[in-house]
């Protein structure tokens, strides 16, 4: 007891010190003067921001571009969402009024899908700096006046709507708030819904239900409208409804109509009990697992990193990042400064999650539908909730807001959507110590500080930690980590031998009584741009063969080495990959060497991941064909390509794919190209991913190699104990 109370005095007391020191010692956060009452503009103390008054929503409107790839501000949507309405209505009264007049009568019923900033030419960008004039400011907006389909582009600086494309092919726009509430509110008033939960003895105030896209499978009558599939949950006695599900009833909503078009009972099931399913803490009974003393990571000098605007400074690293609707968060323009030179180097233009597909391996009635696409399809951005301070992020955060556009076009804020911090793990940079043999006396280490970018998307049960993480080595790591609730199958067998006495395929595991978390995978494709100290690159990989030593030359009769294959054309950039058959995978810069003549290069290096294991001409795989290479494609940039599975993903037939893309072999060798990595996962759940599942995570690289003359970080410091907050206390 004492050593706690000495220990949480002489805390508090270093943090009031930190208090002053963060206050008065942050050089690029906006200062603010005075104290804490006459702040108005944004400041941050251990990663809470502290406004005087007023909403988030007040503070956001109170925000201006200052870079050409910040994301539209409150103001900018309102003047697209005006510009827009007129044009649409004018558009209604034009060319396309026959279509738009055959479903909506003659006024137009507009909704937004997605509105978000049109980025300037990447030559444009390039050659854009701080302090000059602004680039034209220019939004896209997807929407639809009815059932028609367009994209416009808002150019918001000339006041005038641009471009006007109207969509033709297969697929719809991303899922609007608008479209998701609908579909899970009607079921409550649907007769014959309500009628199955009185026959189920259910209570509907007890009821969730959730909206799942329903894919594509060739059926004739669902063409060309927007459908979404509607099963519902019972929460009754526990928080967590998703372990509840109210199995075998399906209704399918027609979202233009906003009507239930069918209500289909194809199964009646018990519920599963509620007991044990309630993760939150005020619903735990019993001991609880002994807590660990406190921890935390201190920053007496505060973080080491600034952010303006969404421009971020750390270290040697420089970056742009903002939220997005659609992708969760956007790296843009990282770049490195070389320690020889003190030249920024660019590395990776543009990053982002492009597209995610979930196939669950159930192909029964309530089930073979769900394989989503939780990008085009829900938003990933969209999804991703406020942040939690201390347990999402660290202390140390700096919390960065979202502002998204709702279907009638008015803007809002997700406060504290993406978070921003030094991480230190207890990890080495570089180290070497000498063992006595030599009798020379060497000791040497450098502790491991990296940055992380992170937003964590709750795309309805399940939730994805994105983590962006960069080293002062160069090295920039991409996270996803898994936790959230399992989507779970409600069977009438209580164990595992019931069920096999019954002769019944479950499709997954059980993990309680009643309850099945079905097998399903997750695919996780990312863009990543990567500009290697310029635009032109190209694509590299360094096979490692087995050689064969000549006869009577050594006593070995075999090692590897590397065979350089320069990718040509989009089929060399084609990548399975395959553990008796390695390679690097290169994008090197064909034109700047090392001083040893080495080309200028960045790897990128997989983690573990996953392939499909579905036929090719399964439906769901014929949309999700963007997997069908694992690890990697190749393409030469295209401002158009920007999306794995196409733009119009939701209900699309895999028309827009970058396997179509592909197909077209362009040539990728000395231009500007981009990469596409597929993080992959199977997941056959078991009993711990019961009631909600502890994280998992898998990642990949982008590592340099040979892009600096030598290691960067060798003129480093080590941590010394002086320099640490000092916290004392006997045990
Ligand atoms: C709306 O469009 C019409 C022509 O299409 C134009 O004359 C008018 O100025 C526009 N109004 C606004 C507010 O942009
Ligand atoms: C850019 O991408 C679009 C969409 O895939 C395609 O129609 C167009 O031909 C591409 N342009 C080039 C130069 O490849
Ligand atoms: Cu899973």
């Amino acid at each position: 007891m004492k050593y706690l109370r000495s220990a949480v005095f002489c805390c508090l007391a270093v943090v009031l010190v930190l208090l002053l020191q963060v206050w008065f010692r942050q050089p690029s956060f906006s200062r603010c003067p005075g104290w804490f009452a006459s702040c108005r503009e944004r400041s941050y103390l251990f990663g809470y921001k502290i406004f005087e008054k007023g909403s988030r929503t007040e503070q956001a409107k109170l925000v201006f571009p200052q870079h050409p790839l910040d994301p539209l501000t409150f103001s900018e949507i309102a003047r697209v969402h005006a510009l827009v309405l007129n044009s649409s209505i004018s558009l209604a009264e034009g060319k396309h009024a026959k279509l738009i007049r055959k479903v909506g009568g003659s006024k137009p019923n507009i909704f937004l899908h997605g509105v978000s900033l049109e980025e300037p030419d990447k030559e444009d960008v390039l050659t854009w700096k701080t302090g000059d004039p602004m680039l034209p400011r220019k939004a896209s907006v997807i929407l639809r006046i009815d059932v028609a389909i367009y994209r416009f582009v808002v150019d918001i600086t000339h006041h005038i709507v641009e471009s006007v494309e109207p969509h033709h092919g297969s697929g719809t726009p991303t899922l609007n708030f608008d479209d998701m509430n609908t579909a899970s509110a009607l079921p409550l008033q649907h007769t014959e819904f309500l009628e199955a939960l009185k026959s189920r003895e259910l209570d509907k105030e007890e009821v969730s239900c959730i909206p799942l896209s329903s894919g594509w499978y060739n059926v004739k009558e669902e063409e060309g409208k927007r459908l979404i599939k509607v099963q519902c949950y019972y929460a009754g006695g526990t928080s967590n409804y998703y372990m509840r599900p109210i199995e075998g009833i399906t209704m399918v909503v027609d979202m233009n109509m906003k009507k239930i078009v069918k209500f289909i009972e194809h199964d009646h099931v018990p519920l599963p009990k509620a007991e044990g399913t309630d993760f939150s803490l005020s619903a735990q009974r019993g001991p609880m697992l002994k807590p660990l003393n406190t921890i935390s990571l201190e920053q007496p000098d505060g973080p080491s990193f600034s952010v303006d605007g969404h421009y971020v400074k750390w270290a040697n690293w420089e970056f742009h990042v903002k939220p997005d609707y659609r992708a969760g968060v956007i790296i843009s323009q990282a770049s490195i400064r070389d320690p020889e030179t003190d030249v920024l180097r660019s590395v990776l233009y543009k990053g982002f999650a492009s597209e995610l597909f979930v196939p669950y391996m159930d192909p029964t009635e309530g089930w073979f539908f769900k394989t989503y696409m939780d990008a085009g399809e829900y938003g990933f951005g969209l999804q991703c909730m406020s942040l939690e301070p201390l347990n999402d992020c660290p202390r140390n955060a700096y919390y960065m807001d979202g502002i998204f556009v709702d279907a009638d076009g008015k803007p809002y804020v997700r406060p504290n959507m993406l978070c921003i911090y030094e991480s230190y793990a207890g990890d080495v940079a570089w180290r070497h110590t000498e063992s006595p043999i030599s009798d020379r006396e060497i000791r040497e280490s450098r502790p491991k500080t990296t940055l992380v970018v992170r937003v964590i998307a709750s795309v309805a049960n399940y939730d994805y930690i994105l983590d962006w993480e960069f080293q002062t080595d160069g090295l920039i790591r991409v996270k996803v980590g898994m936790s959230g609730i399992l989507m779970v199958k409600g069977t009438s067998h209580d164990s595992i031998r019931e069920a096999a006495e019954a002769n019944e395929e479950l499709y997954g595991t059980m993990l309680a009584e009643k309850t099945i978390g079905v097998i399903h995978d997750h695919f996780i494709t990312f863009y990543l741009d990567l500009d290697v100290d310029g635009t032109d690159n190209s694509f590299v990989q360094n096979k490692m063969i087995r050689k064969k030593t000549l006869d009577g030359t050594s006593l070995r009769k075999s090692y590897w080495g590397v065979q350089q294959l320069v990718a040509k054309s989009e089929d060399d950039g084609k990548v399975k990959l395959s553990l008796f058959k390695p390679a690097d995978y290169v994008v090197i810069n064909p034109k700047k060497r090392t001083k040893v003549g080495n080309p200028v290069s960045y790897k990128i290096v997989p983690g573990k991941t996953a392939g499909s294991l579905l036929a090719l001409d399964d439906p769901p795989q014929i949309r999700g064909a963007f997997i069908n290479n694992q690890v990697m494609w190749v393409t030469p940039y295209n401002r158009s390509e920007e999306y794995a599975g196409g733009l119009y993903v939701y209900g699309s037939h895999g028309e827009e794919t970058v396997s179509r893309w592909t197909r077209r072999d362009r040539p990728i060798e000395d231009r500007d190209i981009v990469l596409w990595y597929t993080v992959g996962f199977h997941h056959i759940p078991c009993q711990e991913d019961f009631p909600v599942m502890p994280t998992v995570t898998e990642s990949f690289e982008l590592k340099p190699t040979n892009f600096f003359e030598s290691n960067p970080i060798v003129k480093t410091y080590p941590t010394y104990e002086k320099d640490l907050p000092q916290c004392s206390f006997s045990i």
